[in-house]
């Protein structure tokens, strides 16, 4: 398989009412193409976003795709692009671990295990808006 997943974690949601947040890292050793579908069986709308800084105010923009070629990955982190969960089916706890799949514009599919980091997981970045993913 020329595309790859890699390094998928998450964020634990104090309420089955708030968002949740993936993260996670995409290779490709194959011909390029773009990642243009994200899904989970843990919430009922998966989204792929791009935080950008607008007029002093972090603001969540929608992503269609994302483009992946040898030696440009795809990575998902903490003020980037991020896959954005709406309609969680439960809060997601520490050490929790779900599915994700990817599908890409070549028609691949690939699911990759997500594991529920705690909160303190990706810092320094969460300064910048990690902490802001509820609506
Ligand atoms: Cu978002």
């Amino acid at each position: 398989m020329t595309l790859m997943a890699s390094s998928a974690w998450s964020r634990p949601t104090a309420s089955a009412a708030m968002a949740g947040v993936i993260y996670v890292t995409i290779t490709d050793s194959g011909a390029p193409t773009s990642l243009v579908n994200v899904s989970t069986p843990v919430a009922a709308q998966s989204q792929m976003h791009q935080s950008l800084m607008q007029n002093g105010m972090m603001e969540m923009l929608p992503v269609k795709s994302l483009a992946v070629a040898p030696g440009s990955p795809i990575r998902f982190s903490p003020g980037g692009y991020h896959i954005m969960l709406v309609g969680m089916m439960q809060p997601l706890s520490v050490g929790q671990t779900f599915p994700l799949t990817l599908t890409f514009a070549n028609g691949t599919r690939i699911t990759t295990t997500v594991t529920v980091q705690p909160m303190t997981a990706g810092a320094p970045a969460d300064a910048t808006d990690s902490t802001k993913m509820s609506p």
